[in-house]
């Protein structure tokens, strides 16, 4: 039980927010007002996550739920972590939209099989969505594009007829609980679909699971079970908690698999080491639909570029961006792009 104290002190560390010293939970401007903080918008659109679940092997948690930023004894530490929720959310702003990563964290991605013979499981799980919002005066903008990773691919939903397909096709229309877009999320493998049944989602019921609705929430709180649908998270910002290990790589580090994006190294993977090498994608690694445009890393580092591939906007979508502090950490904009 000894390292589980180290917990409470490293979430105080990824934002006041979580040491329940900070802002209000609920900001609710008037309807044209001065545009929300970054932080803000992520908590006014943090997703309702309908998670299939089978197992606690299912819980979303933080990448350090075991008290330690190691990567490769997260399999190994999953049946005596902290499961209870985080989620990891990141925001960049261009002169027109608002671009929202949020990323889910499960320490196993697994099968129903056995995992020695299946051949399908692998230390840990980071599978992501990404929300465009338009500037249009309002505090909060309005949703226009919902993207949603699942294993191989990423699926299109959108909000009204302003968007279409471009190089993806629209999978579907995007569901919102007041104004938190929902979404779906696969028992086992973790893929996450905008709607139920896209895809290859897995129904629960088929395999006896249950439906875990995660929330955001005051507390960050691990269900009671895998039916328990009033589950409440708490955020954590991608930038100091992630993006700033980005050098910590290799085995038993956090990260592995360098690879290089626009002449800069970065790792591809979370460290890993259970039945296949770092298979859980960074949210700046991921691979996914990238035609002949985009390449490994755009669709969080440089979303204006990756969604103007995926999807047809209509009216103004600017690809010069306000606020994105990671092309200017790695040398790619220059530093009087921060005063967003
Ligand atoms: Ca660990
Ligand atoms: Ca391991
Ligand atoms: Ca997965
Ligand atoms: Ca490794």
């Amino acid at each position: 039980m000894g390292k589980l104290t180290y917990l409470p002190l490293i979430i105080c560390l990824w934002g006041l927010s979580a040491c329940g010293v900070t802002e209000p939970l609920r900001v609710t401007p008037g309807p044209l007002g001065a545009p929300a903080s970054h932080d803000e918008l992520a908590r006014h659109y943090a997703p309702v996550i309908r998670q299939g679940a089978i197992s606690d092997q299912d819980y979303i948690t933080a990448a350090n739920f075991d008290g330690d930023w190691v990567g490769n004894n997260n399999w190994e530490n999953q049946p005596t972590g902290d499961l209870s929720a985080y989620v990891y959310y990141s925001v960049i702003e261009s002169e027109s939209h608002w671009f929202l990563f949020y990323s889910l964290f499960h320490p196993r991605d697994y099968t129903y099989e056995d995992c020695h013979t299946s051949g399908g499981c692998h230390e840990n799980d980071l599978e992501s969505i990404q929300l465009t919002v338009e500037k249009n005066g309002t505090s909060f903008g309005k949703p226009k594009a919902l993207e949603t990773l699942a294993h191989n691919a990423i699926y299109l939903y959108i909000f009204d007829n302003s968007v279409g397909g471009n190089f993806l096709d629209v999978t579907g229309v995007a569901t919102l609980e007041g104004d938190h877009p929902v979404v779906y999320v696969e028992a086992l493998g973790h893929g996450i679909y905008g709607h139920r049944g896209t895809g290859s989602l897995i129904d629960p019921i088929l395999f006896r699971g249950g439906v875990v609705i995660y929330r955001l929430g005051e507390e960050a709180k691990a269900p009671q079970g895998v039916d328990d649908e009033h589950v409440s998270y708490q955020l954590a910002p991608i930038y100091p908690t992630l993006w700033t290990r980005r050098d910590d790589v290799g085995d038993g580090r956090t990260f592995d698999g360098p690879f290089v994006y626009r002449g800069e190294l970065l790792p591809k993977a979370i460290d890993g080491d259970d039945f296949s090498k770092d298979k859980a994608n960074t949210p700046w690694g991921y691979y996914q639909t990238t035609g002949e445009v985009l390449t490994r890393g755009d669709w969080f580092l440089d979303p204006a570029k990756a969604l103007l591939y995926h999807a047809r906007f209509n009216g103004e979508f600017s690809t010069i961006y306000i606020f994105n502090p990671y092309l200017v950490d790695l040398g790619l904009l220059p530093e009087n792009n921060l005063n967003g």
